[in-house]
């Protein structure tokens, strides 16, 4: 052994002393898609068409209810409408989606601020995704985050382009 490089793996949000004044609040509103990770190539499969794609998060009817919608802008240039309902777990910050009961999301600090990291585990795979506030976001953010990708062996790695511009939503 050579060196023993320092691994840090993504903070998970703390869960304890969740406030849910401030919680889900200080997460909802418009996040952009930065990057992908996963310890195989099929994982990350379904972003490889993917071009700039918005997210928007809102407070559902209900207060444990949380509605996504995205619009994905593909390479192609067209955009498609997603959206899923996450639905919220006591004293947690995981979240589970509506209609997909073996799928769970977890969500972690990043170390850049207006950043959050999210992991997805199904029943068949296991990726980590970068979103941020804004649609640009400094290269030592995104290094960041694949290091932190490599921390969990993850080391497949996908930037997501925007080649197409910036998306907007509801004008597809
Ligand atoms: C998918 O494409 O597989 C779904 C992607 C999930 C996107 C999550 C977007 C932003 C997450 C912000 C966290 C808010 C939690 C309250």
């Amino acid at each position: 052994i050579s060196t023993l490089s320092p691994c840090a793996p993504p903070a998970p949000l703390p869960a304890s002393g969740l406030d849910r004044d401030q919680f889900p609040r200080q997460y909802l509103g418009t996040w952009h898609f930065i990057a992908a990770a996963a310890a195989t190539p099929a994982a990350l499969e379904t972003f490889a068409g993917t071009d700039s794609s918005v997210f928007h998060m809102g407070q559902g009817p209900q207060p444990q209810r949380l509605q996504l919608r995205a619009t994905l802008r593909l390479k192609s240039g067209d955009c498609v409408p997603r959206s899923w309902i996450y639905l919220l777990n006591e004293g947690s910050t995981d979240l589970a989606t509506e209609g997909r009961p073996g799928m769970r999301t977890e969500l972690f600090s990043s170390k850049c601020p207006d950043t959050i990291i999210v992991q997805e585990t199904d029943r068949d795979y296991q990726r980590i995704l970068l979103y941020s506030r804004t649609p640009h976001l400094a290269d030592d953010c995104i290094e960041d985050f694949q290091s932190q990708a490599y921390c969990l062996d993850m080391e497949e790695f996908l930037l997501i382009p925007r080649s197409q511009g910036t998306t907007q939503m509801g004008r597809p």
